[in-house]
This record gives structure tokens, C-alpha cells and sequence, in this order.
């Protein structure tokens, strides 16, 4: 039986479960699906953990369900795995880590392998996040490792990101200022019980102090966290929960709502994009000449591109390929 719009609002997690299982297929009733639920979002909170591989993300986020369960909100979790040769197990260990709130109805989690998503990661998450906003969760969770621009860009439709690192990052503090430090909220230096926790926290306190902040403006706390047995998570919960009451402020509500529709039209836009010019060409039996053009250097990527992304693009590349095998027949 088909997915229901009422069951979905209703909060069934079986139905949502088939809705996003339908999404992966790309089955056209459940984007109708998608395109209902939309106006019943917005009452979730949404909350990002970005950070390495490996730095605690999963750890973190189970310790913060645990304290929002015990203040009754329910919660949906989408894990971002890299799911690179490092780190191949992490999805099963997700799995195993968040066991304890496997059998919990009101804690729903879904996983989202990077690989096989072309394009389309942000996406799916965009798609993943609404559904379980449009459920009733009172927050919804993305963890990401951000080292993409793909993650970057989508931790924009969280109300408070929060980025997570351990302890003796030296050169990574660079890294960390060229995307992350625009997108975090808050924070943590989580493994604190780990040598030089004190001196990344001062680095990274350095970091933020360099910033101009004007009057109003939000700066970002450094917290302690060793999330392995909750340590500095009641506190982390409680910046979570002062962020929020900035970003509700009238006068930030209007900012965040329009880049959360800026960064859902975009990335809709461009897996949908894409898609249709791939579909395009795969249809008119053009994508295989031109990638052999391509690679046999008779042409560029740059020049088919330009070509295809031209609104006519089909039947100009039809009309150049006609002209070029000599089979210029007239319709
Ligand atoms: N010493 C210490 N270890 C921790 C702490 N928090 C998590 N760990 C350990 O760090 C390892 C990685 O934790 P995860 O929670 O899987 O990290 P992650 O960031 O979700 O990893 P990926 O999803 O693979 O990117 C696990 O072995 C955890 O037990 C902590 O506060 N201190
Ligand atoms: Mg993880």
C-alpha cells in the first residue's frame, strides 16, 4: 500500500520509514509525498554535530538524545556517514552505538551512505530532515563529517550547528577556519580526558576572539565535552538552548528561515538539474557519443557543457550530431 500523507503527520514511523525507503527509489508518488509534508514543517528543531571522522560525533549525539528523551522530546537523527576505507564500519557501529534507543518509538534514525549519491546527498538529507519535521519530532539531528562543501552547505538548514573536535589538532585549527568556523554555533572540544584538551580549547578561543562581533551578535562558546560518559553534555545542551533562543528572535528568525530556503532550493535544484540533463542526453543517445568525443579529445567537457546547459541544449547537440554523421534527416 502506498505511503499516506495523514500517516506521516500522524508520526508513523513505519510509514516514514517506507516514505524514505520510496525516496531512495525515486518513486514519483512519494516526491508528491514530499511536496505536501512541506508546509507542515518548521516547528522541528534542527541541530547539526559536524566533525572528523572518528572525533566522537555518534557518541555526542547519543548522550544528547538521552538528555532530550529524559525532557520528553522526541527525536529523528540522520547520520551523514563518510562510509570512506577509514571509516567502513561506521554505519554498523551508529547502528551499535545508538542501540539503546533502537526499540525507543520515539527516536527515529536514519543512515545515509555518502557513496552512491551523486549529487544527491544533500538532497536526501534535505528530503530526510523534512519528513521527520513534518512527523512531529521535536528535534531533528544531522550528523555530518563536513569535510565536503556538499556537508558544509547543508548543516546551513540547522537552526544550531555545532562542531566537534578533540584535542591536539595544531594544523587542523587552520583547516577548521576556512568552512567550518562560518558554520559553527557552539564548540566542543569533545575527549577532553585526553591531553592537551585545555590548549585546543585556548587555541580555538583565540580563534573566535579574532572574529569581529557586533552587538547582538551571537559568539560562539567553547565547551568541554568527553562524551563517552556524558561529561559537559547538560551544558552543552544548555548553549544549544540559548542559541535557539537567539536564532527565534524576530530579528534572526527571518535570516535563518530565508538561507534554510536558499540552501533547499539550491541543492533540490541541482541533483534535479542534473538529473534532467543526464536523462537529456541518455534519451537522445547522446551521452555515450559525447563522452567518447571527450575522452578522444575531438571536443571538451567545458564546451559540452556549456552546450548542454543551454535551454535547447538537445536539439542543438542533436542537430551538431545529425550534421556531423551525415544523417541530417528532416522530421
Ligand atoms: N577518550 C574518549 N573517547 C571517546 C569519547 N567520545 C567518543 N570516544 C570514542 O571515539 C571513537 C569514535 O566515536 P564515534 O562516536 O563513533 O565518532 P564519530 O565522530 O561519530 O565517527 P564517524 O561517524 O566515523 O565519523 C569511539 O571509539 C568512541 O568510543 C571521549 O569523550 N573520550
Ligand atoms: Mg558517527
Amino acid at each position: 500500500m502506498a505511503v499516506s500523507l495523514k500517516d506521516i503527520l500522524a508520526g508513523d514511523v513505519r510509514a516514514a520509514a517506507r516514505l524514505m525507503r520510496d525516496l531512495d527509489d525515486e518513486i514519483p508518488a512519494a516526491h508528491r509525498i514530499l511536496k505536501g509534508l512541506y508546509k507542515h514543517t518548521g516547528r522541528a528543531y534542527i541541530l547539526g554535530i559536524t566533525g572528523a571522522p572518528g572525533v566522537g560525533k555518534s557518541t555526542l549525539v547519543d548522550g544528547l538524545v538521552e538528555l532530550l528523551r529524559r525532557q520528553g522530546k522526541t527525536v529523528g537523527i540522520v547520520a551523514v556517514d563518510p562510509t570512506s576505507p577509514f571509516t567502513g564500519g561506521a554505519i554498523l557501529g551508529d547502528r551499535i552505538r545508538m542501540q539503546k534507543h533502537a526499540l525507543d518509538e520515539d527516536v527515529f534514525i536514519r543512515s545515509l551512505a555518502t557513496r552512491g549519491h551523486l549529487g544527491g546527498l544533500s538532497k536526501s538529507t534535505i528530503d530526510i530532515v523534512n519528513v521527520m519535521d513534518a512527523m512531529g519530532k521535536d528535534v531533528v539531528i544531522i550528523e555530518t563529517v563536513g569535510v565536503g562543501q556538499d556537508e558544509v552547505e547543508i548543516v546551513k538548514v540547522a537552526h544550531t550547528n555545532v562542531v566537534v573536535v578533540v584535542p591536539g589538532l595544531g594544523d587542523d585549527i587552520q583547516a577548521i577556519k576556512a568552512g567550518i568556523l562560518e558554520i559553527a554555533d557552539i564548540f566542543v572540544v569533545n575527549k577532553s580526558d585526553r591531553e592537551g584538551a585545555d590548549k585546543t580549547r585556548r587555541e580555538l578561543e583565540t580563534m573566535v576572539s579574532m572574529n569581529e562581533y557586533g552587538e547582538g551578535d551571537w559568539v560562539p562558546p567553547v565547551l568541554p565535552a568527553v562524551a563517552q560518559n556524558s561529561t559537559g553534555l547538560p551544558e552543552l545542551l544548555e548553549a544549544i538552548d540559548r542559541h535557539r533562543l537567539f536564532v527565534y528572535k524576530e530579528e534572526n528568525l527571518g535570516r535563518y528561515r530565508a538561507g534554510k530556503a536558499r540552501v533547499e532550493l539550491l541543492e533540490i535544484l541541482k541533483k534535479k538539474l542534473l538529473e534532467k540533463a543526464i536523462d537529456d542526453l541518455d534519451r537522445h543517445n547522446l551521452l555515450d557519443p559525447l563522452l567518447d568525443g571527450i575522452a578522444r579529445k575531438l571536443t571538451d567537457p567545458y564546451s559540452v557543457v556549456e552546450k548542454v546547459v543551454d535551454h535547447s541544449f538537445a536539439f542543438h547537440l542533436m542537430e551538431g550530431e545529425k550534421a556531423r554523421s551525415g544523417k541530417g534527416r528532416k522530421k
